[in-house]
């Protein structure tokens, strides 16, 4: 496939020295994760970067996935002996249920002596600046909806016993898997300047197509295929009038519809990745 999308901006490079300087006096590693897109939005460089250090990964956004298919991929993690959470970055209950599991997968010691700490790392924009405000009580670290709005990392000392760390996103420098690609940039960790929308939505619209037809044909009430995905996004820009002069449909602006409703969650709680069968019948779709 041809490749469609570049984006390593770069204080993502001056991240990844930071994260590899932070990583040797961290105790566990949290990665957040979208949990539309579990695997798509799992950074390849931590491997190589974490050690035997402990990681917990966070399916957040989960207000937004297909409830069910983030059960299967909880099911599929814990299969793998991987700890993982769902949650929603601003609900304090959940949120602070990371920190419970953190504390449980160290060895204990004494933590007022020496606090426990945890690296908040992932792509952009999956809600880590989100989810440190949720565990502070307050605003800590700027969050918004674009890509890369945390610069530099930032530490808090939540209370006496635990040191955290918000980091800003990071992608890594060649994104050769087109299909992980196209669903970082469609849920929003790509900056769109980077980006050719109509491509970007096209692409996403496949694979709506294929998982989630009824949910496009009931908020457009147009439908098709998955392999008439660009026709089906000409018919989105005809029904919402993107019209051109002369009649045409306006490319950007149907792009543009399409993907802020599925950031935004219009058309209905949609997960674009599943997890595989496993032998105990964890199942995809
Ligand atoms: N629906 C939903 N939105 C969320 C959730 N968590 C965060 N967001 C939104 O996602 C957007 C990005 O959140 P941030 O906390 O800035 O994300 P980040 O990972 O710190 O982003 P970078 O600093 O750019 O890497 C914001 O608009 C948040 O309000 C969640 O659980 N559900
Ligand atoms: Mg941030």
């Amino acid at each position: 496939m041809q490749s469609i999308i570049h984006w390593f901006p770069g204080h993502m490079h001056r991240t990844r020295r930071q994260l590899a300087e932070l990583m040797p006096s961290t105790d566990v590693l949290i990665e957040v994760l979208d949990a539309r897109i579990p695997t798509a939005s799992h950074n390849p460089l931590l491997h190589g970067m974490r050690g035997d250090r402990h990681y917990i990964s966070v399916l957040n956004k989960s207000d937004l996935a297909h409830p069910p298919t983030t059960q299967a991929w909880l099911r599929y993690f814990q299969t793998q002996g991987h700890r993982a959470l769902a949650l929603c970055a601003r609900d304090t209950k959940g949120v602070r249920a990371i920190l419970t599991h953190a504390r449980h997968m160290v060895p204990p010691r004494n933590f007022r002596l020496s606090p426990l700490v945890c690296l908040i790392v992932g792509i952009p924009n999956t809600g880590k600046s989100t989810l440190l405000n949720t565990l502070a009580g307050r605003t800590v670290s700027q969050a918004a909806d674009k890509a890369a709005i945390t610069r530099a990392p930032k530490r808090i000392f939540l209370d006496d016993e635990t040191t955290i760390y918000d980091t800003p996103g990071v992608l890594w420098p060649k994104l050769d898997n087109q299909e992980h690609a196209l669903l970082l940039a469609a849920t929003g960790a790509i900056r769109e300047t980077a980006l050719d929308l109509w491509t970007v939505a096209v692409g996403v619209l496949r694979v709506l197509l294929r998982h989630h037809r009824t949910a496009v044909e009931g908020r457009y009430g147009v439908s098709g295929p998955a392999e008439a995905a660009e026709e089906v996004l000409e018919g989105i820009g005809r029904c919402r009038g993107c019209l051109r002069a002369g009649g045409e449909v306006d490319q950007e602006k149907a792009a543009h519809i399409l993907l802020s409703d599925l950031r935004g969650g219009k058309l209905g709680r949609m997960s674009l990745q599943f997890p595989p069968i496993t032998p105990d019948g964890v199942t995809s779709h």
